[in-house]
């Protein structure tokens, strides 16, 4: 009669014995880990400052007058967008530049934010795509 042990019960792990190096070794690498950690991960770098801005939609305009919003290269712009508007009037917030980015339609008494990190300098326009030439401004980024 065959007695074939089945391929999978030969297979023994055997624990390797301790080794006196390997505490130095172990605390080595975590070191080295930490170290890699603290300079790839932004911990201990100065956070980008912030910028806020608040845009609210009234009257088919931006704050009254679609404002010029400057900013710093390097700043990171929170825009609060609301719709003030006391008629049934949505508005949505579009922006080119930087980053291309576009709200959701506010509805009257909604707000919502943006938050854009300015890494080049340039001019922006941002616009409610609902109300094209009536609700166009800049954002002007200026380099350092
Ligand atoms: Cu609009």
């Amino acid at each position: 009669m065959n007695m074939r042990v089945p391929e999978i019960a030969r297979r023994v792990v055997v624990a390797q014995p301790w080794r006196w190096w390997r505490l130095p070794a172990a605390v080595a690498a975590g070191a080295l880990l930490l170290l890699v950690a603290a300079f790839a991960l932004p911990w201990g770098r100065p956070a980008a400052p912030i910028r806020e801005v608040l845009l609210e939609a009234r009257g088919v305009k931006w704050s009254g007058e679609n404002p010029t919003i400057t900013a710093r290269v390097g700043e990171r712009l929170k825009i609060t967008v609301r719709n003030a508007e006391s008629g049934p009037i949505p508005h949505d917030l579009h922006l080119v530049g930087p980053d291309t980015v576009t709200t959701h339609f506010l509805q009257p008494g909604e707000e919502t934010t943006l938050t854009l990190l300015l890494d080049r300098p340039g001019r922006y326009v941002y616009a409610c795509s609902l109300h094209p030439g009536l609700m166009d401004g800049v954002i002007e980024v200026m380099g350092r």
